[in-house]
């Protein structure tokens, strides 16, 4: 018989930053003293525990699209074009580690299949780039900054391959699986293995320049890849390859998780297996570039994902150089601030805890365990008591506005909703939350009291509490929201007088000597609205930006394929009413709209604003003509994809190769997400000289 490994002694020896030792796949049944609960439903596996407690953590897209500029790269790349001028390992992994994130995903191979490993099975990778004379290996440089930090290493392998002339075949998955044994095998422990789920479509292919459809639930024969890396480093947490993986999608590239967020399979109560959500997001708008997110969005996304007892895993992507970017650093640690203000002082230590209930009124589950914060402590209560209350006594008037509930989770997931009441004279209900897991964070207004109540109102076995904790949050500036109107009026809001809002319109960061907004101004040839609030003490907020093309006062739909008063809606600096019009009468005619912009100009790119909430009508390909009369239109000024936007649904802008005298523009959706039933147009947009 296998020796079991217990899932507590796996996180002690963790903690102590001792290895796990031996290579047997983890239990998945803790062993739990006599006199302990049964276990409710699915229960986490060793590997699932270890990764419930990291909470957060980096990823870092670098590679091909690094330097092409894409968020898809096409396979077809010279390896030439992966030159870093400064790429430093160590810089990574260490602004990682002082972020307080708990280790790294790094992109060994993105969709353009270029490995940034000289992988023995393919001449596309750095061993081919000028790069270090095709010495350099960026998996084992970033491996060992990792070590070196202290922190944990992750990988991304994407299954999806443009650059494979064997992709399609069952030659690749050989192939892939090679790749997979290379990675497990030569650098060191990998605590998560990134997979995703954009699969098949068009590519090089080796030169075939086709697209490919596959199954991407049978093609990559995940029961065998999840057993390829069991046995290779039984550790090591498999995301998606559903249903045999550890971890699953958070449904979103948005940093959320779903609510509730039940672990058991595809987020279902009635699941079969523990499955706990992953929520991923870039902190820039694209996952290898783009525009800044600000440390309350980030702070937002913590709550909608960890706080929903998730773990969130943060892109923060390396530029040209190798190396992440100030502006990045100055956002995280922003944020890192915010957090360490928030977490690092737990208000409810040191409170006196009672319960209605003590599991055989034994010590080891009285109710002060929910403060003791040790792997094995929880406070529980006797089988027949699924509705029990608990009350902190906080000694003293305490101010809180974030409570923190966790379930133990080697018991499974048994609370399906809670109430909380505070004392005012009398108990008044301040909040309810339903399944709680891991960690549910839940935010309140600014609250004083001195006891706190908890009640668990539903669960489906005697509740297992390992946490409860009150923090108080600092109140975060606001962020300012910078709109434009269809005359070219921008307006940062909201407007309050006496506004602490600097602005620029020239590229540069504002500071306390840019002009402070005051009143709303003309942005009529584009050009990039930065903002910043900064008040006359205290820290300076977050950089808001906005890009802007041309002003559309003049434009005009000349024509479109759907309803043409309608189609008035996709020139209208709205970002709320979007154009949605029946796509494909017939399935080879794709859905056009033609634009007459009032004047011509030297039109050097342009913008399409997909529905961002996601649609299956937001448009995956496109054409994009000119013309001087609106007539002759002659070939493509661009053609091409909106890579990921499926699953990212963001601002897509467009560069043309060469700048073109135009007064009309036709753009063409040749496809769209669901490819049938409709387009959709948010906002469409023109950059000029
Ligand atoms: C997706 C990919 O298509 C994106 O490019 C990105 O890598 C994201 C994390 O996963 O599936």
């Amino acid at each position: 018989m296998k020796p079991i490994i217990n899932a507590i002694t796996v996180i002690l020896l963790l903690a102590a930053g001792m290895p796990v030792s031996g290579a047997e796949i983890p239990s998945d049944k803790a062993v739990e003293p006599a006199g302990a609960p049964a276990p409710f439903g699915p229960t986490p596996n060793a590997r699932q525990l270890r990764w419930q407690g990291l909470k957060v953590y980096a990823f870092i897209h670098f590679g091909m699209n690094t330097f092409t500029g894409k968020e898809w790269g096409f396979g077809d790349e010279s390896p030439d074009r992966f030159n870093p001028t400064a790429f430093d390992a160590d810089q990574i992994a260490r602004t990682v580690k002082e972020a307080g994130f708990a280790g790294l995903i790094f992109t060994a191979k993105h969709h353009d299949g270029f490995c940034m490993w000289p992988s023995a099975y393919t001449e596309h990778s750095v061993k081919n780039s000028s790069w270090k004379q095709g010495k350099g290996d960026v998996v084992k440089e970033m491996a060992e900054a990792c070590k070196r930090q202290g922190i944990l290493y992750g990988l991304y392998l994407s299954p999806w391959d443009r650059n494979r002339a064997d992709y399609g075949k069952p030659e690749y998955v050989a192939y892939y699986h090679n790749q997979l044994r290379e990675l497990l095998t030569h650098y060191g422990p990998v605590f998560e293995l990134w997979f995703d789920g954009a699969n098949g479509g068009s590519g090089y292919y080796g030169g075939a320049n086709d697209k490919r459809t596959i199954d991407g639930k049978t093609y990559y024969q995940w029961d065998k890849t999840v057993k390829l890396i069991n046995e290779l480093q039984p550790e090591t947490v498999v995301w998606g390859a559903e249903p045999y993986g550890d971890v699953t999608w958070g449904r979103s590239e948005g940093g959320t998780v779903p609510d509730p967020a039940w672990k058991n399979g595809g987020g279902l109560r009635q699941g079969n297996r523990w499955a706990p959500y992953e929520a991923d997001v870039s902190i820039r708008s694209g996952w290898f570039s783009g525009g800044m997110k600000t440390p309350n969005q980030l702070m937002d996304m913590y709550f909608k994902s960890v706080g929903r007892t998730g773990n969130l895993l943060i892109n923060i992507p390396p530029d040209r150089r190798g190396i992440i970017n100030e502006k990045d650093i100055e956002v995280l640690q922003a944020w890192h601030q915010i957090m360490t203000q928030t977490f690092d002082k737990d208000l409810a230590l040191g409170a006196k805890v009672s319960a209605t209930n003590t599991r055989g009124n034994s010590p080891r589950y009285a109710p002060s365990q929910v403060l003791a914060n040790t792997p094995d402590a929880y406070w529980t209560t006797d089988d027949n008591q699924l509705t029990p209350e608990l009350v902190l006594d906080l000694g003293k008037p305490t101010t809180f506005n974030v409570i923190e509930l966790g379930e133990y989770l080697p018991l499974g997931q048994r609370i399906e909703s809670v109430a909380l009441d505070y004392w005012n004279g009398k108990w008044v209900e301040l909040a309810t939350a339903n399944i709680v897991g891991s960690q549910r964070y839940i935010r309140t207004p600014d609250t004083t009291t001195t006891q706190l109540r908890l009640r668990v109102t539903k669960a489906h076995a005697c509740p297992a509490i390992k946490k409860f904790s009150l923090y108080l949050m600092p109140h975060l500036l606001v962020e300012p929201q910078i709109t434009r109107g269809i005359d070219g009026t921008v307006k940062i809001l909201p407007e309050t007088s006496g506004s602490s809002f600097h602005y620029t319109t020239d590229g540069s960061d504002p500071t306390e000597k840019s002009p402070t907004y005051s009143q709303p101004f003309p942005i009529l040839r584009g050009g990039m609205v930065k903002v910043r609030c900064i008040p006359s003490s205290g820290q300076p907020g977050a950089i808001v930006s906005a890009p802007f093309g041309l002003a559309k006062t003049q434009w005009k739909v000349v024509s479109s394929t759907g309803n043409l008063s309608e189609a008035r809606r996709a020139i209208e600096e709205s970002t709320t009413r979007r154009w949605r019009a029946p796509l494909y009468k017939a399935p080879q005619a794709p859905q056009e709209i033609v634009v007459d912009i009032g004047k011509a100009e030297k039109v050097t790119g342009f913008t399409y604003l997909p529905d961002v909430k996601g649609a299956d009508g937001n448009v995956t390909h496109y054409e994009f003509y000119l013309s001087q009369d609106g007539k002759s239109w002659g070939e493509p000024a661009a053609k091409g994809e909106f890579g990921n936007i499926k699953a990212s649904p963001i601002l897509q802008t467009v560069t043309l190769s060469q700048p073109t005298q135009a007064r009309c523009f036709r753009f063409v959706a040749t496809h769209t997400v669901a490819d049938k039933g409709e387009v959709v147009i948010s906002e469409l947009g023109i950059l000029a000289e």
